[in-house]
């Protein structure tokens, strides 16, 4: 008997300058349909087909794609995507009057949490809202009272800032300056420097953060005085021109130079324990198939993090539809899944139930998802350190406090940077 189909429509930003991270997800994707299609335990006589789009990173052309690829045959049964946040708001507050559960890979705006707005809406990666306590945390444990904040004009980031304001007023954190920046930093530098912002967090893409880093260096606004907190979903080697730098006027030494001490906060892209997941491979293992199945430096440094949650994201969605597969069974249905048409509500309710209930070790470590449909993750911070990045410490959630491990922060001649000391005369 011939396998029954489960077609599966994606969304990725496959191009595009905002953030395109689409090759380095589908290589992933893919490598996981590969193995479970491999094994004899899941989706015994069901195959998936995959039919992904480009979103350009861009929501218009997001919601015009999914509107084409809903009404080509045949029937979708389910969502993977988007990356961008952008893309995901876009397609996702439609793609349930279809009666399809959504699943990103990627997508970190916290405004994605509304179930209101997005109520059948799964993601990997958390809201960036989720790093605040550990930014809270590191700010008290190094006594920094005068902060500043940058942020590149996008909603992902204003709303992440303006949540990351009010715990800072709560927390008698004084924000000496925010300041918000589209295509071009330098006078947002310039006015971080005017104010003597010493430390300062910002929120941006990875190549924003080149161009911001980059303005940086000019003003002098570096190590060992400055310290940056940035975003953690970022390449391995985000800051190094093997990647496509154009338009950004630093040399790789003057990168090098400007990185140097940076701390950035996100969660895993790798289990940090070497344990074999549900696929039956670690995250080192996964990493070797990876690379080789990738073949391509400039997207592994860019992009290659992102391998692994997309790898994790096909898994879910086999196991979610796996589980729907047998509830069907076992409640009697005459139909089969394949069979799924866009009118078929209780059977979406069936998908959506099972992302719900699942937990499973992916090459990320532990996937589950909360009430809204977030991850549960652990935070971690890395340091930019002579030259290469490392994880130096986790944030404790249950204790908020940060714990620190290979050595925590390192400081120039071991003394930490102190926060702003322009004295502030009332008149
Ligand atoms: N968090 C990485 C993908 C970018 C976005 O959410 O727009």
């Amino acid at each position: 008997e011939s396998a029954k189909i489960l077609n599966i429509a994606g969304f990725l930003p496959m191009s595009g300058t905002t953030w395109n991270g689409g090759k380095a997800c589908l290589t992933g994707i893919e490598m996981a349909f590969e193995h479970i299609h491999a094994r004899q335990d899941i989706l015994v006589g069901y195959e998936i087909n995959f039919m992904w789009d480009d979103t350009k990173c861009e929501p218009g052309i997001a919601a015009y794609k999914m509107f084409q690829l809903l009404n080509q045959l045949p029937v979708k049964c389910l969502i993977i995507g988007a990356g961008c946040s952008t893309s995901s708001a876009a397609t996702a507050q439609s793609s349930h009057l279809w009666n399809l559960t959504q699943i990103s890979y990627g997508s970190s705006s916290p405004l994605l949490s509304d179930r209101k707005k997005y109520p059948k809406f799964f993601r990997l990666a958390p809201p960036d809202t989720a790093l605040i306590p550990a930014r809270i945390a590191i700010l008290k444990q190094y006594n920094w009272q005068r902060i500043a904040t940058i942020h590149e004009s996008f909603e992902i980031f204003s709303a992440v800032t303006e949540e990351f304001l009010r715990a800072l007023k709560l927390s008698n954190i004084t924000v000496i300056t925010a300041e918000i920046f589209k295509e071009n930093p330098a006078i947002q530098v310039e006015n971080l420097k005017r104010h003597d912002a010493r430390i300062i967090i910002a929120s941006s893409y990875q190549l924003s953060a080149v161009k911001l880093l980059c303005e940086a260096y000019r003003a002098g606004l570096y190590w060992p005085k400055i310290v940056w907190i940035l975003l953690g979903w970022y390449g391995e080697n985000w800051w190094k021109k093997t990647n496509n730098f154009a338009g950004i006027n630093c040399t790789q030494d003057q990168l090098n130079a400007v990185v140097e001490g940076v701390i950035q906060m996100g969660y895993f892209f790798r289990n940090p324990k070497t344990e074999k997941g549900l696929a039956g491979i670690t995250a080192t293992e996964f990493d070797n198939l990876y690379v080789e199945k990738l073949n391509d430096t400039d997207t592994w440094n860019s992009y290659g993090f992102v391998g692994g949650p997309c790898y994790d994201t096909a898994w879910a969605v086999a196991l979610a539809l796996n589980t729907t597969i047998q509830n069907m069974t076992d409640a009697g249905y005459k139909k089969t899944l394949d069979q799924f048409t866009y009118e078929d509500a209780d059977i979406n309710d069936l998908i959506t139930n099972a992302f719900f209930s699942m937990s499973f070790i992916g090459v990320r470590g532990r996937i589950m998802f909360g009430a809204n449909g977030d991850p549960i993750v652990a935070i971690k911070l890395d340091q930019i350190w002579r030259g290469d990045m490392a994880t130096i410490g986790l944030y404790n959630w249950t204790a908020d406090k940060l714990e620190w491990s290979n050595g925590g922060l390192q400081w120039e001649g071991g003394i930490v940077p102190k926060d702003s000391t322009l004295v502030i005369r009332k008149i």
